[in-house]
């Protein structure tokens, strides 16, 4: 099977990042295709930049059996879904609920506290406000993630300490590349929600099953759209 890993900004060097953790957990018989998405902002840590990432991951939502949407605030999911032959998580979405799976409570770590209020809409959007017991930031821009490995672990560290937390969740995909060792120097399951989503598409693609297109995920009704985005229009 061929799982696209999109990234919805469009730093190569993060897609690299996020390349690799899809990579490490991929069975023999998956193909990983990570992308940078062509058009948007360099990176997504506000509402603005989020709504214009959107454009760059639909585009990018073709020519695979699955999708991962691999940046933290899960843009364009919802269409995402109504546009795919095949299965989209997001990773928000998959790591929240691996830390389900995991403990009673979680506790995500962000990059900039302005982040924090979209990982609460999205844990209450997939019913898991009452586990998530705390948002952290590290305040570090998504940018600079690579380069703040002791600013995430002392965050995590401080989570595990103070949050009664069962587990930690990463809340930018540019810190897939921590979550092993964290998870190992903190003595908390800490999640890599790329990693997380991978294996959901890669399970629901084994199991046959893709997104219900019946009612709400039904294809979006063809009509024109105007002006610069002309090109995303829906043909007949
Ligand atoms: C993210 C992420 O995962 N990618 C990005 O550009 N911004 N998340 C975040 N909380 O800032």
């Amino acid at each position: 099977m061929l799982i696209k890993v999109v990234n919805p900004n469009t730093s190569p060097d993060m897609t690299a990042v996020i390349e690799q953790a899809a990579l490490d957990v991929a069975a023999p018989g998956t193909t990983v295709k990570a992308v940078t998405s062509r058009m948007g902002p360099a990176s997504i840590e506000s509402h603005y930049d989020e709504a214009l990432s959107v454009p760059g991951v639909l585009a990018e939502i073709t020519g695979a059996d699955g999708y991962v949407i691999a940046c933290f605030g899960d843009p364009g999911l919802d269409a995402a879904r109504e546009l795919a032959d095949g299965p989209v998580v997001g990773i928000a979405e998959a790591a929240m609920h691996a830390a389900s799976f995991l403990g009673r409570g979680f506790t995500v770590v962000t990059t900039l506290a302005r982040t924090a209020g979209r990982a609460w809409d999205l844990a209450d959007r997939y019913g898991l406000a009452r586990q998530c017991r705390r948002v952290r930031a590290c305040e570090v821009p998504v940018l600079e993630v690579a380069l703040a490995e002791k600013a995430v672990t002392e965050e995590c560290r401080t989570a595990a300490a103070q949050d009664g937390c069962d587990a930690i969740v990463l809340g930018c995909a540019g810190m897939a590349d921590l979550a092993a060792r964290l998870t190992v120097e903190i003595g908390l399951p800490v999640i890599d929600g790329v990693a997380a989503a991978t294996l959901q598409v890669q399970s629901l693609v084994t199991m046959g099953l893709r997104t219900g297109s019946r009612h709400e995920y039904a294809p979006p009704p063809p009509k024109p759209y105007t002006g610069r985005l002309a090109d995303f229009a829906v043909q007949p």
